[in-house]
């Protein structure tokens, strides 16, 4: 059973029917695949990672528009992949998980959901990284009588032109909406807890013969799709190996400062305190604009209370507002998704996590939970290229391990806890190094241990061939019982 048809359910499905295993079934909370690219709709939404990138190796799309994939594009190629793979049929669409409990006995998971309860051999945790909004718990919020809404959940209802509105948060959603909502709105107040180095993009749309030479030339997309992914993974050099070339990162950033905010006070505002990189960096070429419009005003007070039709700020200053906008991200580490899987010593994955912190073996595999792998799990995170490339490496590890297992005709496989240790041994040294513990900042790649369990502290070419093939001798197995 898989659980989510984001990219790394989906993918999965698809590489389990290619690989002859059709005896799965993909749990949808939502009415259609996609995850995020589903669910993320606000305005402005689009991939900070190049196109040609971004997308599934076996499926490569010579029609992307631009250089940089808007939100809709994204979704909707998505939906053609699962047509074109002819997995739908494989789907239970609106129907969400609601716990999932191993039985040692039976050696096979038990899957209640609000469709009926179903047995696995096995279970897929796809249910993605990004996808349980944070509403942050700010006094009063709930007393608010205007529009408020995640970002992630955006009201296409609620009409913001001619309004007063506010935004909370200053992350990659946050850079998005600001300068495609600023030039309607009568007032746009930006909340700034933490300001955030900012990138320029070579974002353009493709020219007609562009996207006709990526059609009909052999080889060339997945020429320049070599080249984003080796370009890409310098960033490596900036974030893990070598975190003070990020100073020249830094200047890129302040130039940018520089020359696209004439407001000295608003300039002084967004300048970082911390390395770039630590937080995830932030992309766009229309942000810095928006925030220097007269309709704009950067807070950086941080926020006492919501009122009935304002925000007030620790300084006191009341400020109107009709609507609000919380870009506030997403539960990572404490997904409400981990309360869901208990393993078997009856604990949870977040009790587990509570206990001995949240670690896995080769981001995927946890002990105390067999026959179970976790897409895009503990330190399997990238934050500079695209993900795809780490969730077909894991996609690959997942069927190997279940074409494994019933070719060796194995009941059930749980990691020792002696390799998921040493394993994360490996990786602290690492991780001790990297601009994201070092940087003099805290992000949603840290847990509350404040342990950055979110992010691969290497070249992502060394976690796809750590994964390429299922380890068996890592794990404990049991037969089949005949
Ligand atoms: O969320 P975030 P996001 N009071 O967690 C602030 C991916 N993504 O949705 O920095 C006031 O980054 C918080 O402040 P601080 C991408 O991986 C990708 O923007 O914690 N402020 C921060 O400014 C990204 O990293 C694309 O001090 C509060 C903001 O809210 C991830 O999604 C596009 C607060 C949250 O920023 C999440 O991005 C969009 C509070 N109580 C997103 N609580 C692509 O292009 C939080 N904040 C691929």
């Amino acid at each position: 059973m898989i659980i989510g048809s984001g990219l790394s359910g989906l993918g999965t499905a698809i590489r389990l029917s290619q690989r002859g295993v059709t005896d799965y079934l993909v749990v949808e909370r939502g009415a259609d695949v996609g995850g995020t690219w589903r669910d993320n709709t606000y305005p402005g939404a689009g991939c900070d990672v190049p196109s040609h990138l971004y997308s599934y190796s076996f499926a490569l799309n010579p029609h992307w528009s631009r250089s940089f994939s808007p939100q809709a594009e994204i979704e909707q190629y998505l939906r053609q992949v699962a047509d074109r793979y002819g997995v739908r049929d494989k789907h239970l669409f609106d129907t969400t998980m609601t716990a999932a409990r191993w039985i040692d006995a039976d050696g096979r998971w038990e899957v209640d959901t609000s469709n009926g309860a179903f047995t696995a051999d096995f279970v897929v945790s796809a249910a993605g990284v990004l996808a349980e909004p944070n509403v942050p718990d700010i006094k009063g919020i709930s007393s608010f009588e205007g529009e408020i809404f995640h970002s992630a959940r955006w009201n296409h209802d609620a009409s913001l032109a001619g309004r007063k509105v506010a935004v909370i948060g200053t992350g990659s959603s946050a850079v998005q909406i600001v300068p495609s909502i600023a030039p309607q709105v009568e007032r746009l107040d930006v909340y700034q807890r933490t300001a955030t180095w900012v990138m320029p993009q070579l974002n353009r749309p493709y020219l007609a013969p562009e996207r006709f030479a990526f059609q009909h030339v052999p080889g060339l997309q997945r020429m320049i799709r070599a080249l984003i992914y080796i370009a890409r993974e310098a960033f490596v050099v900036t974030q893990v190996k070598l975190p003070w070339t990020g100073l020249l990162l830094e200047t890129v950033g302040r130039v940018k400062m520089w020359l696209e905010i004439r407001d000295p006070e608003k300039r002084r505002k967004v300048l970082p305190k911390h390395r770039i990189g630590c937080k995830r960096m932030l992309v766009s070429n229309k942000f810095y604009g928006a925030l220097d419009r007269d309709n704009v005003d950067l807070v950086t007070d941080g926020i006492a209370e919501v009122r009935a039709r304002s925000i007030v700020t620790e300084d006191g200053t009341e400020r109107e507002v009709d609507a609000i906008v919380l870009a506030t991200g997403f539960h990572v580490a404490d997904s409400p998704t981990f309360n869901l899987y208990t393993g078997r010593d009856g604990r949870t994955v977040s009790e587990a996590a509570d206990a001995e912190g949240y670690q896995m073996y080769k981001g995927t595999t946890v002990a105390n939970f067999p026959n179970m792998f976790f897409m895009l799990g503990a330190n399997s995170g990238l934050n500079y290229t695209s993900l795809i490339y780490i969730i077909e490496s894991q996609i690959n590890y997942v069927v190997d391990a279940v074409t494994t297992m019933r070719q060796r005709n194995l009941q059930s496989f749980e990691v020792k806890l002696d390799a998921q240790h040493e394993y994360n041994r490996g990786l602290a040294p690492k991780m001790a190094r990297t601009v994201w513990v070092t940087g003099g900042c805290t992000s949603w790649f840290l847990d509350k241990h404040g342990n950055n369990s979110a992010l691969w502290p290497d070249f992502s070419f060394r976690y796809r061939k750590l994964v390429r093939a299922f380890d068996i001798e890592a794990y404990e197995t049991t037969a089949k019982t005949p």
